[in-house]
C-alpha cells in the first residue's frame, strides 16, 4: 500500500491526494475482501468497460459466485443442518442510499444479481427465503439445485460425526454430543464463547467497495453464511451497514468473518461514519475491530474501508490462525490487481 507522505502529497495530483499520513491511491479503486483476484479484475473490467460503480460491485462478486471462491461464495459451499445450501447477498448505491439484499435464497445461483433486481424492480430492501426465489425466478433467473458433490459429502461426514460441530446451546439431547432433534432445556445456563467452529475455514464471504472517478460509491457482498448452520439463519452479510455500507459523502466499507457476532455491530456503516469524521481508512477499519474486541474478545472478523479520495485500508481481530488478512485492491497505479496483507489487531 502506498503511503504518501505530505510533501509528496503537494506534487502528485488531486486525484491521488488523501490526508497526510492515510494509504492513498488514485480513482477509481476496486477493493475486496480475501484474495479473490479474478472478482476484482472482473469489477475492474467491467468499470474500465463503461459500467457503473454499481455494476463493477455486481460482477465482481457474482464472480465469485461463479467461481464459488473458497467454497463459501456461491452453489455448493456450507450446506446447512439439512445439507441445503442458502445464499446471503447485498448490493449498496451511495449515491441513492438504496440497497437490495436477498438471505435465505434456495435455489438460485446469482444471489447478487437477484439483489440488484431488488432496487431496480421494487420498493423494498430485503428479500429473504423460498419468497426471494420465487421474485428471482420472476425477473428470469434459473431455479436450480444449489447442492453439489462436494456440499453432499460435507454433509454427510458431519452426520457421521455426530452433527459436530453446530450451533444449538442449552438443548437436550446435549447437542455437543449428538444430533437433533432438540428440544429446548428449561435451565438456560450461559457459557463463554470459544472460538470454536466459527474458524477462518469456514468463511470467506466476499465483501467489495468500488468508488468510481467522481467519487460515487458502491459496495456489496455474496456469501453462502455458515457451514451447518441451523436453516433460517441468515448472517451480517445481507443486512446494511454490517456486511457492507456506501456513502458517496463519506466512503465505503465491506465485513467478512462471524456474522453472528459482528451483526450486531454495524462495523461497515460504523467505518464510514469514522471515515465520514476524517478518520484514515486503516484506522477506521481497525477503530470498528477494536469496538467488537472488547465485547468479543475471541471474534473471527475482519474490515476493508475506502473514502472518496480512494484512500484505502483493512483491520482484522488476531486470534489463534487468523494473524493476518489478505485483500485485493485494484486502481490505475496498478496494471494488474494487487494481493494485500494486514496483520490483525
Ligand atoms: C456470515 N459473514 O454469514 C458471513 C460469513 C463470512 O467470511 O464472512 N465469511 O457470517
Amino acid at each position: 500500500m502506498a503511503v504518501a507522505g505530505c510533501a509528496s502529497l503537494l506534487l502528485i495530483a488531486l486525484q491521488l491526494a488523501g490526508p497526510c499520513g492515510a494509504a492513498a491511491t488514485a480513482l477509481p479503486v476496486v477493493i475486496n475482501t480475501w484474495a479473490f483476484r479474478k472478482a476484482t479484475e472482473t469489477a475492474w473490467r467491467t468499470l474500465q468497460l463503461g459500467g457503473s460503480e454499481l455494476d463493477a460491485v455486481e460482477k465482481g462478486c457474482g464472480q465469485c459466485e461463479i467461481d464459488q471462491c473458497d467454497g463459501s461464495v456461491g452453489y455448493g459451499g456450507s450446506p446447512d443442518e439439512s445439507g441445503e445450501t442458502t445464499l446471503d447477498a447485498m448490493i449498496m448505491d451511495g449515491n441513492t442510499m438504496e440497497v437490495g439484499a436477498v438471505a435465505d435464497l434456495r435455489h438460485v445461483k446469482n444471489a447478487i444479481g437477484v439483489a440488484r433486481k431488488v432496487i431496480e424492480h421494487t420498493k423494498h430492501t430485503l428479500l429473504v427465503g423460498e419468497s426471494a426465489s420465487l421474485f428471482a425466478v420472476r425477473m428470469g433467473f434459473p431455479y436450480e439445485d444449489l447442492t453439489t458433490q462436494r456440499s453432499l459429502s460435507m454433509y454427510s461426514r458431519w452426520l457421521n460425526q455426530s452433527c459436530q460441530p453446530n450451533y444449538w446451546k442449552n438443548v437436550v439431547p446435549d447437542s455437543s454430543k449428538s444430533c437433533g432433534p432438540y428440544k429446548r432445556l428449561e435451565k438456560v445456563s450461559f457459557e463463554e464463547e470459544t472460538i470454536s467452529q466459527r474458524n477462518v475455514h469456514n468463511h470467506d464471504t466476499i465483501g467489495m467497495v468500488v468508488i468510481g472517478k467522481s467519487g460515487t460509491v458502491a459496495s456489496g457482498t455474496s456469501t453462502n453464511g455458515g457451514v451447518h448452520k441451523i436453516p433460517g439463519r441468515v448472517g451480517d452479510s445481507p443486512i446494511a451497514g454490517a456486511g457492507s455500507y456506501a456513502d458517496s459523502t463519506a466512503g465505503g466499507a465491506a465485513a467478512t468473518g462471524d456474522g453472528d457476532t459482528m451483526m450486531r455491530f454495524l462495523p461497515s456503516y460504523q467505518a464510514v461514519e469514522y471515515m465520514r469524521m476524517g478518520t484514515d481508512p486503516t484506522v477506521a477499519c481497525q477503530k470498528v475491530i477494536s469496538r467488537i474486541q472488547k465485547h468479543v474478545p475471541k471474534f473471527f472478523g475482519a474490515v476493508i474501508c475506502a473514502n472518496t479520495t480512494g484512500s484505502y485500508g483493512a483491520a482484522c481481530n488476531k486470534i489463534p490462525g487468523f494473524t493476518q488478512f489478505h485483500f485485493m485492491v485494484f486502481s490505475p497505479l496498478q496494471s494488474q490487481p494487487v494481493e494485500q496483507v494486514v496483520d490483525c489487531i
